[in-house]
């Protein structure tokens, strides 16, 4: 028999830091009240939640990368939002974002949960964050408590 292993969706004592992009605040706050509510749900204690804002999603991979090093957090997650008819260099901000956030990931073994969107309009934006298309929010949320107790079962430390 195979020894099968998968993170629970209780957060109750975990740690989380959310870092949340002002640009598109109209969207990344809908993104930011989705994951604190599902965090809550899934029974993270509200003084385990830190929330850092950073200008836009270009600056996400820094601060994360300060948060998931810091070895406060079992959780860090990022929300963004890129929308391309606003930008002319969505491709490297959209790109920097998702590079970087991998990269914090990787190196420091913390999970880091990609929850910026990339839409092409305004209204895809709206529809992923509480709208027809989900809330990738409140998924972002779940992802960071699977992958903290995984990680507490992969790597023990
Ligand atoms: N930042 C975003 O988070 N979303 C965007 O849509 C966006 N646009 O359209 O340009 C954006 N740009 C700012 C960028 O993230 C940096 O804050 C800026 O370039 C300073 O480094």
């Amino acid at each position: 028999m195979s020894r099968v292993l998968e993170g629970s969706l209780d957060g109750a004592g975990l740690r989380v830091c959310l870092v949340v992009s002002r640009w598109n605040e109209f969207v990344t706050r809908k993104l930011l009240e989705g994951a604190e509510r599902m965090l809550r749900e899934r029974g993270v204690a509200d003084g385990d939640v830190t929330v850092a804002w950073v200008p836009g999603a270009f600056e996400i991979p820094t601060a994360a990368k300060w948060a998931a090093s810091s070895g406060q957090f079992d959780s860090v997650i990022c929300l963004g939002a890129v929308i391309r008819g606003e930008t002319a260099h969505f491709e490297y901000v959209a790109g920097g974002a998702a590079e970087g956030i991998r990269e914090v990931a990787m190196e420091t073994g913390v999970p880091v949960i990609f929850g910026v969107l990339t839409t092409d309009t305004v209204e895809q934006a709206l529809s992923r964050a509480g709208g027809k298309d989900g809330h990738k929010g409140e998924e972002a949320a779940q992802a960071a408590i699977e992958m903290a107790n995984l990680r507490r079962q992969l790597a023990p430390s």
